[in-house]
């Protein structure tokens, strides 16, 4: 667990005032009571534009020096129901655990802290403080934090009265008074957040004598303060030791342990097999990398495959490359099979299923060992050989038939056609019946004799109709072409590598 410096957040922060005094000059006494239970007042000028009669909003963060003050001052007398406000922007979300307020004027009688963990868009209230609480805010004095209630603002009225010796001070310890084992309470962690503080002093408190008609009476009450400490570290989850500006002028944590994000609140790119988490005392809660053998650079985190795996790895690869697949690309596409020589990681750890488009039922392979699926009577890895016992044939969809007992016996018949034939169809004809030889012969014949007589009647076609008729024919290709070219050149293929022999006996 990494913890980045304790720092006082405001310091050298500027803070916006709905009201200061000085702009036109304006008039503003001190009152005291002497002895004899006199009230004494004295005067001065608040000048915005004199350098030692200024009173800005700035001499709230400055350094804050005890033998020489710098107070700001609001404009006199903007009592209750109006109120003054102070808005403290930190930039980024930190951890707050106390808030001070020193005062050069009279304590308030009441006034809010909220705190904003949103840039100013919301306002959650943070602590309140007031002579009557539940007059003013609504809010009992003394409420007592449970587990229920841990989020809850609650209400002092110890430190407002003008009349007792309370000091100057006003200081908020946030987990104050919330028993609870911070390192693992989601809800004092967002309960200590903020990007944004803001004071709202809504009730002045005086001796009674505002509407006295006295001179200087209402000049008397004003809310004025040296010094706005927030006490505080860098929100950074615990993976960040350090805070640092970014190139736009932005602090944000210098974050490790994988994570990213202005607070270190998220995983970084690739690193999302494990969900996030804040670190604690006793574990970092490192992020970790997908496990995608190097094949993919995306992924992202399955909360169920997460639960599943026992909660140890539910990250989900995205776009495996390489012929790759799987949620971490450990095993081949369809179509692909796993060459065991190569480690899973390597680029060609995938291989292509070699399944001949004759011998084999389908294209893919047993992704393990590459093995196709073979058509009944064919045999080898890519299916591309007639198994003992079976014979070649012609058809594509019984590429190989079992020989049958009689088949030496017509032997003779067979070898003749088979050198007739030669080249195209080796081998293949051991199988053909020899009547069926017989009747592709008459028909030879029967066509040869038909062209003769043509010939000799003049009747052959006309060389117009022939063109047309091969016209048509090229057409035919074309379309067949254009509609499935893949088809024709698994067709091609087939051709080649039959004709090839590469499928044979
Ligand atoms: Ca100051």
């Amino acid at each position: 667990m990494c913890v980045a410096e304790f720092v006082n957040v405001a310091y050298g922060k500027e803070v916006v005032a709905s009201s200061t005094c000085g702009t036109p000059p304006s008039r503003y006494c001190k009152s005291s009571v002497d002895s004899d239970g006199k009230v004494v007042r004295n005067c001065f000028t608040c000048d915005a534009e004199h350098p030692k009669r200024r009173h800005p909003a700035s001499y709230l963060t400055d350094n804050n020096n005890s033998n020489n003050l710098t107070c700001w001052m609001s404009e006199p007398f903007v009592q209750y129901p109006k109120n003054v406000t102070l808005k403290l922007s930190l930039g980024k979300k930190y951890e707050l655990t106390y808030i001070l307020l020193q005062f050069c004027s009279a304590k308030p009688d009441s006034m809010a802290i909220y705190k904003s963990m949103d840039f100013g868009r919301s306002w959650i209230p943070f602590q309140y403080y007031s002579r009557n609480c539940i007059k003013m805010y609504g809010k009992k004095p003394g409420v007592v934090i449970t587990k229920a209630n841990q989020q809850e603002a609650l209400c002092s009225n110890v430190h407002s009265n003008i009349n007792t010796s309370g000091g100057t001070r006003v200081a908020f310890n946030t987990l104050e008074n919330r028993p609870a084992d911070f390192d693992n309470s989601p809800v004092l962690w967002d309960w200590v957040t903020a990007t944004d503080i803001m004071f709202v002093f809504d009730k002045l408190s005086t001796f009674g004598d505002e509407n006295s008609g006295e001179v200087g009476a209402r000049e008397s009450y004003y809310y004025s303060l040296s010094n706005l400490a927030v006490g505080g570290r860098c929100k950074c989850n615990g993976h960040a030791s350090s805070c640092s500006k970014n190139s736009d002028g932005q602090t944000v944590c210098n974050c490790q342990h994988n994570t990213a994000g202005d607070s270190c609140e998220r995983c970084k790119t690739f690193h999302f097999d494990i969900p996030w988490s804040r670190a604690t005392e006793q574990n970092a809660k490192e992020c970790v990398r997908c496990k995608c053998n190097q094949h993919a650079r995306k992924c992202h985190f399955n909360r169920e495959i997460y639960i599943l795996s026992g909660y140890k790895s539910g990250g989900i690869c995205v776009k495996c490359r390489h012929h790759t697949d799987g949620r971490k690309c450990n095993y081949c596409r369809p179509l692909y099979y796993r060459d065991h020589s190569k480690p899973i990681h390597h680029k060609k750890a995938c291989k292509g299923c070699q399944c001949h488009p004759v011998g084999s039922v389908r294209m893919t392979c047993n992704q393990t060992t590459g093995q196709c699926t073979c058509k009944e009577g064919v045999t080898g890895l890519s299916c591309n050989r007639c198994a003992e016992g079976y014979e070649q044939t012609q058809s594509t969809i019984a590429p190989c038939v079992r020989v049958e007992p009689d088949a030496d016996v017509q032997k003779p018949s067979q070898g003749r056609v088979s050198q007739k034939e030669s080249g195209k169809r080796k081998n293949n004809n051991k199988t053909r019946r020899p009547d069926r030889l017989s009747r592709r012969k008459k028909k030879r014949k029967k066509k040869k004799k038909k062209n003769k007589d043509r010939k000799k009647n003049g009747t052959r076609k006309s060389q117009k109709g022939r063109k047309k008729k091969r016209k048509n024919k090229g057409n035919k290709n074309k379309v067949i072409r254009g509609r499935d070219r893949k088809r024709k050149t698994f067709r091609k293929n087939r051709k080649t590598k039959y004709t090839a022999a590469t499928f044979r006996l």
